[in-house]
């Protein structure tokens, strides 16, 4: 158990960590001291030996994260919100080049920044109860910390659109069918859920599954032949390391494989 202001870290089972952003007298709304404990709590796991998995959740039933804080926002400077929204882009970016897989478990509202938070995850688990939005245009500012451009890579250009310049609130089932989530399940079976992919995560070579991380992420970024070109070289890469030969071999001698954290 690791404690950050208004951010708590906790070692759920071997190798899985849950994060819960805690502020939910707010609805865990992200302002600059919480933007700032996320870095810290990832540069904390980052320092950790047993890693494989984090689970990034909300605190209460009511909301992952209900946006930016409108009310630390309401009277910043250009200069201002720019550094604030650099801050934030530099929060997703930690969590999206992460080497270990990052899941979102969205446990209620998951608005502007909550929702660019959870885009910026490796994939999203939500409870039945969750609402999906990008309502920033209400507030008079486009979205600030990546959502014009990941939830546009992530369910395409035509429901991106739809979601952000209405501003409307979707629910899980509409955020299932257009790939917005991975998978909806019942308010009570979230953290179980979480945990199942966890552990499969945790399961497998921390080396290939970062490699494999990395190269999907970045790919989304390449054109098809330098994504080729770039996977042919981690994927040579993979086999200077243990997790190769012991992979492998266990297929070959018909046991389970043994990976520990290089
Ligand atoms: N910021 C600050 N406080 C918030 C936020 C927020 N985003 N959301 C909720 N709260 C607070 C409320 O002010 C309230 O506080 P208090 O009890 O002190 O009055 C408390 O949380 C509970 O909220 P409500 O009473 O409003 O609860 P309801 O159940 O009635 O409504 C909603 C829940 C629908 C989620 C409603 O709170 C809401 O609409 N919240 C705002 C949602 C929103 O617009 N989010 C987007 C914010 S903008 C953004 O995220 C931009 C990201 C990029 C920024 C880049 C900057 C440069």
């Amino acid at each position: 158990m690791a404690s950050f202001t208004d951010l708590q870290l906790e070692q759920l089972e071997p190798g899985i960590w849950c994060c819960t952003i805690d502020r939910p007298k707010a609805l865990n709304a992200l302002n600059g001291t919480v933007l700032s404990s996320l870095l810290e709590a990832f540069a904390w796991l980052q320092q950790q030996d047993d890693v494989r998995a984090v689970l990034l959740t909300g605190a209460g039933e009511k909301a992952f994260v209900a946006g930016a804080d409108i009310a630390a926002m309401q009277t910043m400077t250009p200069l201002q919100a720019r550094e604030f929204s650099q801050l934030g882009m530099q929060v997703m970016a930690t969590i999206e080049q992460f080497p270990v897989p990052v899941i979102a478990l969205v446990n209620g509202y998951c608005l502007g920044g909550g929702c660019e938070l959870a885009l910026s995850c490796d994939f999203i688990l939500a409870s039945d109860t969750a609402s999906f939005g990008q309502p920033e245009v209400a507030l008079g500012i486009p979205p600030g910390f990546g959502g014009t451009q990941r939830l546009a890579r992530i369910v395409g250009k035509n429901h991106a659109l739809s979601m952000i310049l209405t501003g409307e609130r979707i629910n899980a089932a509409e955020a299932l069918r257009i790939q917005l989530c991975n998978q909806v399940t019942e308010p009570s079976q979230l953290l179980e859920l979480g945990l199942s992919y966890g552990r499969k995560i945790a399961a497998n070579s921390p080396t290939a599954v970062a490699l494999a991380k990395e190269l999907i992420h970045k790919g989304q970024n390449l054109d098809l032949q330098y994504g080729c070109q770039m996977e042919t070289e981690l994927f040579a890469l993979s086999f200077s390391g243990a997790d190769q030969t012991e992979g492998m071999t266990a297929f070959l001698k018909r046991r389970s494989a043994t990976f520990s954290l290089s």
